[in-house]
């Protein structure tokens, strides 16, 4: 039986996704090529590092250690300068219905997010009130699919893996959940094959017979 869910931050929660894409996308214009929207897709849920080396595979490019630091902290800046203007405008439909209705039935609720940047984005939206445990990129030290992020929120909710599910919208964060033995859902109007669950939004996920 469920008694725990882990909610990933960015895609999942909160209309983030777009600041990342849009910093990503101005800074490969600064390199000289273009950032599709296809190719945002696998960096959706991946680490800053690990995505700015992804942009660059893109871009046919390579730059040292240093040079990278400095490219991501740029983007960084950038998406921090984004997330100044977002209010409780940002938070996805079906949320706050939904993590209310799971709160009144007894789970215990988490986030387990791959961003250094949650704190500020749950005080923006005004989420952090819902939550019992929040696990993010300044606690953790494996980006998924290590199920690390994960694990840890289970542990923080007092479930074993089994008894908790995950909501996600990337690829990686699905196999980082099914590696931690939780049951995966994935949130996206594509589907993902790795995913126990496909749901386009929220409120479909109360016609699942998951709980
Ligand atoms: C998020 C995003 C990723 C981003 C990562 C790190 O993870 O999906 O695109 O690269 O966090 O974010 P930051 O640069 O803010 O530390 P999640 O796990 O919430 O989807
Ligand atoms: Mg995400």
């Amino acid at each position: 039986r469920i008694q725990g869910a882990i909610f990933d931050l960015d895609g999942v929660l909160v209309d983030t996704a777009k600041y990342h894409y849009l910093a990503w996308k101005r800074l490969a214009a600064e390199l000289g090529f273009d950032f599709t929207e296809k190719d945002n897709e696998a960096l959706k849920g991946v680490s800053r590092m690990a995505s700015l080396d992804l942009l660059l595979k893109a871009g046919g490019l390579t730059f040292c250690s240093e040079k990278k630091e400095e490219l991501a902290a740029k983007k960084n800046a950038w998406y921090v300068e984004y997330l100044q203007q977002i209010t409780e405008d940002e938070v996805l439909d079906y949320v706050t219905d939904t993590l209310t209705r799971l709160r009144r039935l007894g789970i215990g609720l988490a986030i387990g997010s791959a961003s250094k940047n949650t704190p500020l984005i749950l005080e923006k939206t005004k989420l952090a009130p819902y939550f019992d445990v929040i696990i993010d990129g300044n606690c953790t030290s494996k980006a998924k699919p290590d199920p690390e992020v994960f694990l840890l929120g289970a542990k923080g909710l007092g479930y074993p893996g089994e008894e908790c599910m995950v909501f996600e919208d990337s690829e990686a964060g699905i196999l980082a959940a099914n590696a931690g033995g939780m049951v995966s859902i994935y949130l996206g109007t594509s589907s993902c094959a790795d995913a126990d669950f496909t749901i386009s939004n929220l409120s479909e996920f109360w016609e699942t017979d998951i709980m």
